[in-house]
């Protein structure tokens, strides 16, 4: 048995029993995709992914790939290019892709599910093989004659990169000095050096095409003057995709990391080593950071997902430990030094440790996939009944917690999957440490936890003038309301006051925002209390949710759910029972914490710190 545990039955539950994927397929909108090949999908990719695709993924993080600065190359760990090789073999990677670039579409909620196992199994492994999509976002973007290019790079089975970062340019993507010369012929010429790129070079696909934001020559500051350019690897034959010339895009460096090692991060020099690196501006038009933020939202997804799917796996592995590792007696007969030893699952406080991992990994699960559901207009109307524009609202406003909580709750609660195995968990021998060291990154790329927390506040909510949040906030109320199963009142009344902590820190900080109008210093409080409100609708959500998987256990049970059915359901009431009578009165606190918030620490010399 692999070290990766995943969880095919709660996928089961999320996709059939809460979000309705059966409505969503019968709508017509995907074809041919039924429920049995939905469920055949599922399966296979379950089986694949604890076989196969995790088969590498201690050997591929103890052997990580190797960079030879000679001739730019990485080179792959071989047992790492089995496990990419069977996903793309099998054509995986082409699930929820554009028919036109011979993909298969598929309901976001299905192709997500299908992408957490991968991601649980051995995330780097997705990253590789995101080519496609890539190529899918390149085809929406680009002219007529890209979208043969970008059909050409998903049907070769081309990777894939996003370039934005450089040494000076982290989360200030807009401080980027990388500069694109056009050239008389029309393409341009792209200098300067990006850093952290993933997957900028490997040995397991023939071509690599990288979107690079540059700034044209002559161009404004900030974001809004960088232009997107489609920079491959290989020149290539427009027309047939045979490889021509090597471009002027070379690696020069390969970072050491602390985890998720596999993936390879890049330094990558555009034109300074005598050959030139010619991009094409992608659509021909100069909005390249709109462009980019369609992959970028995809990335976030992908980062919040794979987060959610390591805590999934971290508690499942923790949970298979407590199970059967005896040590000290029940804390009834403490005293008695004869008494007989029990099982860890025996003592309070692994129990409380194992349901907290548990809620957050389910609970994070169904928000993601419920954010899922909004990115496609007929799932959306399903699921919440919002219509295309609010869908897209609605996916915008919970993907920053999707990332921004998904990956700081998954990290700080396998450390509480990792305290389950006791010393044991500190070993290489289990797959603990690792997913601690691989899922840090998490809460860095793809803007930082501070970075969500701003866009989460200022766009999805202060420029989208609530109506997103209002959208989830009448979900959550019309659960409250409804009140639909008397045995939860009591969880609906501490969700009703988690709600209204919830609106108080948002009028608080909405507060602080119209007061800097009048003392810019104001908005220092809003930066300050931000990630708090953040991880407060995070858990306002989760919490909600799971109350909503309780109301359709219930029924489950009533209607005489047995066998595993039985424990399966009755675990799901715990948990959102566990949730809401732990998590959610915390909220209260941290309402009083965010409308108290002073400017104590922006006044502190920092000689004092
Ligand atoms: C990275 C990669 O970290 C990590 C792993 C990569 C793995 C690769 C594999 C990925 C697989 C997934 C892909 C699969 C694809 C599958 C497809 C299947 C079909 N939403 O606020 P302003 C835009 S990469 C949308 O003034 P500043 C918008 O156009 C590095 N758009 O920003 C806006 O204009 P307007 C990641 C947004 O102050 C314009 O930006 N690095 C959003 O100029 C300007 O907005 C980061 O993520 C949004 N939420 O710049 C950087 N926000 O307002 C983090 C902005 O007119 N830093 N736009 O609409 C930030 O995000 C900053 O806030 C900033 C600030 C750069 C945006
Ligand atoms: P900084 O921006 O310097 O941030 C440092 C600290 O300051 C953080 O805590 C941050 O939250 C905080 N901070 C910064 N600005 C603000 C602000 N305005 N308000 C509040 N707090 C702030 N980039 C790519 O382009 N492509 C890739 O494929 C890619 N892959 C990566 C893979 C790895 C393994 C790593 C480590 C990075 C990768 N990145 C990639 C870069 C990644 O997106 C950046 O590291 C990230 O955006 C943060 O930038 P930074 O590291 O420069 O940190």
């Amino acid at each position: 048995m692999g070290h990766y545990k995943s969880n095919l039955r709660d996928l089961h539950f999320n996709l059939f029993e809460m979000y309705q994927l059966d409505q969503v397929l019968e709508s017509g909108e995907f074809g041919d995709l039924d429920h049995e090949t939905a469920v055949d999908m599922l399966r296979e990719v379950r089986t694949l992914a604890e076989g196969p695709i995790a088969d590498s993924f201690a050997d591929a993080d103890r052997n990580p790939p190797v960079f030879d600065p000679a001739d730019h190359s990485v080179t792959i760990p071989e047992s790492f290019k089995k496990s990419y090789n069977a996903f793309i073999e099998a054509g995986w990677d082409k699930v929820g892709v554009d028919e036109e670039l011979g993909g298969l579409p598929a309901p976001r909620s299905l192709y997500w599910a299908l992408g957490e196992m991968i991601l649980g199994a051995n995330p780097p492994v997705f990253m590789y093989a995101a080519g496609a999509g890539f190529s899918n976002i390149f085809y929406d973007n680009g002219t007529d004659e890209q979208k043969k290019w970008a059909a050409i790079c998903s049907e070769r089975g081309w990777g894939a990169t996003m370039v934005l970062t450089e040494p000076d340019a982290g989360s200030d993507v807009g401080a980027g000095t990388t500069k694109a010369i056009k050239q008389e012929d029309g393409t341009w010429h792209i200098e300067g050096v990006k850093r952290f790129i993933t997957s900028a070079d490997q040995d397991m696909t023939e071509n690599i095409f990288h979107l690079v934001l540059a700034r044209p020559e002559g161009a404004g500051p900030g974001t809004k003057g960088l232009s997107l350019f489609f920079v491959p690897k290989f020149h290539f034959d427009h027309e047939t995709g045979e490889l021509g010339d090597r471009n002027g895009a070379f690696v020069t460096n390969v970072e050491h990391k602390m985890g998720i090692k596999a993936s390879s991060t890049c330094e990558v020099t555009f034109g300074q080593h005598g050959v030139p690196a010619k991009g094409w501006l992608v659509g021909e038009t100069h909005s390249g950071i709109a462009q980019m933020f369609d992959v970028i939202e995809h990335a976030r997804m992908m980062v919040g997902t794979k987060a959610i799917a390591t805590l999934s796996t971290g508690y499942l592995n923790a949970l298979d430990y407590a199970k059967q590792r005896v040590q000290g007696a029940d804390l009834t007969q403490m005293t008695d030094k004869a008494a007989p030893r029990v099982t860890i699952t025996h003592h309070p406080d692994v129990r409380r440790a194992l349901l907290t991992q548990k809620a957050y990994a389910e609970g994070l699960r169904a928000v993601y996939l419920y954010t899922a559901s909004h990115q496609d207009a007929v799932a959306a109307n399903i699921v919440s009944g919002a219509d295309a524009e609010m869908a897209h609202k609605v996916n915008d406003l919970l993907l920053p917690i999707v990332k921004g909580v998904g990956s700081e709750r998954a990290y700080e609660k396998l450390t509480e999957s990792l305290q389950t195995l006791g010393g044991s968990g500190f070993l290489q021998d289990y797959p603990i440490e690792q997913y601690i060291r691989d899922s840090k990154i998490d809460s860095l790329y793809e803007g930082t936890t501070a970075i969500q927390a701003q866009d989460f506040f200022f766009r999805k909510i202060i420029r989208d003038k609530g109506q997103a949040l209002g959208h989830v906030a009448g979900q959550v109320n019309a659960t409250i309301e409804a009140a639909a199963d008397e045995r939860l009142a009591a969880e609906y009344a501490l969700l009703k006051t988690a709600l209204e902590d919830v609106q108080g820190m948002a009028a608080a900080l909405t507060g602080f925002l119209m007061s800097a109008q009048e003392d810019p210093k104001q908005l220092y409080k809003v930066g300050t209390g931000s990630v708090r409100f953040l991880m407060a609708v995070g858990d306002l959500v989760v919490g909600w949710l799971l109350l909503r998987q309780a109301e359709v256990a219930l029924k489950a049970l009533d209607a005489g759910a047995e066998g595993d059915n039985k424990p399966f359901y009755e675990g799901k009431v715990a948990t959102a029972t566990f949730f809401a009578k732990n998590m959610l009165p915390l909220l209260t606190a941290i309402r009083g914490t965010v409308e108290n918030v002073d400017n104590d620490l922006m006044e502190l010399d920092e000689a004092a710190f």
